[in-house]
């Protein structure tokens, strides 16, 4: 009997990790996806700043931007119990239940680019004003086909706060002040590079006169420039893509892509250990920390403003 408590008490002590040894703040980024420039450069951001705060600072992601992915990590997160998760949730709905466990061990969460439905979750949320950007994505691509034609949407998957308010604003857009321009609706790529590809590829047996494509993130870019690039549609088809890696830069020099809409997640993850951490030190918080986008074309590309808000693939 007395041996089984013991062993409990070992377990729940274990599940409560370890404090730091030198008493620091404790702070883990989630990542919506590993290794993607996006997230790479947020969690370059969020280490300068985590040095500069002498916090310690780990970051973790799935290979995949997938809800049942993140889930475990995020449950494992929370049995090391660090003083503040700072993620970016793969879904509205599914990342509700593991960061509501997080809350419960108080957990101080920070929003890093997406969100989650319950507005009770998130003590700060950070991010693009992604309908503002999707808008501008509207009135980039209308001009680029001279205000008339056929778009396409190619985003990751519904129940993304990001790429679904891209949309929205990129609808609303369309709706409002460009009557020329008739919408084909949105595809879903499911973040798959070879997915936006086929999608475009079917859109273009399907529409030989689409003119125009709007790509919601990194991803369904890369892939519908290639199948562009590919068609030999160059030219004829423009296109317009949410975010700037290295390989969107390439297609914007290469002219498969017209404009790039650049945000800044190198800041996005620096707020977010700012705010973690005065959260844990019970400081004032910012419920809603708006950060800034910059449209990217071939004429700005290689100023120094927009060189500064290039993605990067490590620090
Ligand atoms: O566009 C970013 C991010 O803002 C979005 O939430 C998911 O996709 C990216 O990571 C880029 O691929």
């Amino acid at each position: 009997m007395r041996k089984a408590f013991a062993a409990a008490l070992l377990l729940a002590l274990a599940a409560c990790g370890q404090p730091s040894a030198g008493g620091a703040v404790r702070v883990t980024l989630v990542q919506g996806l590993a290794g993607e420039e996006f997230y790479e450069t947020m969690a370059c951001g969020a280490r300068a700043k985590a040095k500069e705060l002498g916090v310690e600072l780990e970051v973790q992601g799935p290979q995949k931007f997938d809800p049942t992915l993140q889930t475990p990590i995020v449950n494992s997160v929370v049995a090391a119990q660090p003083d503040a998760l700072l993620i970016a949730p793969t879904d509205v709905k599914a990342m509700i239940a593991p960061l509501t466990q997080a809350k419960q061990r108080n957990i101080k969460i920070i929003l890093v680019d997406t969100v989650v439905e319950d507005a009770s979750i998130g003590l700060s949320r950070i991010s693009t004003d992604n309908v503002k950007g999707g808008a501008a994505a509207a009135k980039a691509l209308s001009e680029q086909i001279g205000g008339k034609g056929k778009v396409l949407v190619i985003s990751t998957d519904p129940g993304v706060s990001t790429v679904d308010a891209r949309i929205k604003g990129f609808e609303e857009e369309i709706k409002a002040a460009h009557p020329g321009v008739s919408s084909l609706g949105v595809q879903y790529s499911h973040n798959d590079v070879g997915e936006a590809s086929k999608i475009v590829n079917a859109a273009l047996a399907k529409d030989p006169d689409l003119a125009g494509v709007f790509a919601t993130n990194l991803n369904s870019a890369t892939g519908a420039g290639t199948a562009l690039q590919q068609a030999g549609k160059l030219g004829q088809v423009k296109m317009v893509g949410f975010d700037a890696g290295p390989a969107q830069v390439k297609q914007l020099k290469d002219g498969v892509v017209q404009a790039l809409i650049a945000q800044l997640p190198g800041e996005i993850g620096a707020k977010g250990v700012e705010q973690a951490f005065a959260a844990v030190k019970g400081q004032q918080v910012t419920a809603a920390i708006p950060t800034d986008a910059t449209i990217v074309t071939r004429e700005n590309v290689d100023t120094p403003e927009v060189r500064k808000v290039l993605y990067k693939a490590g620090c």
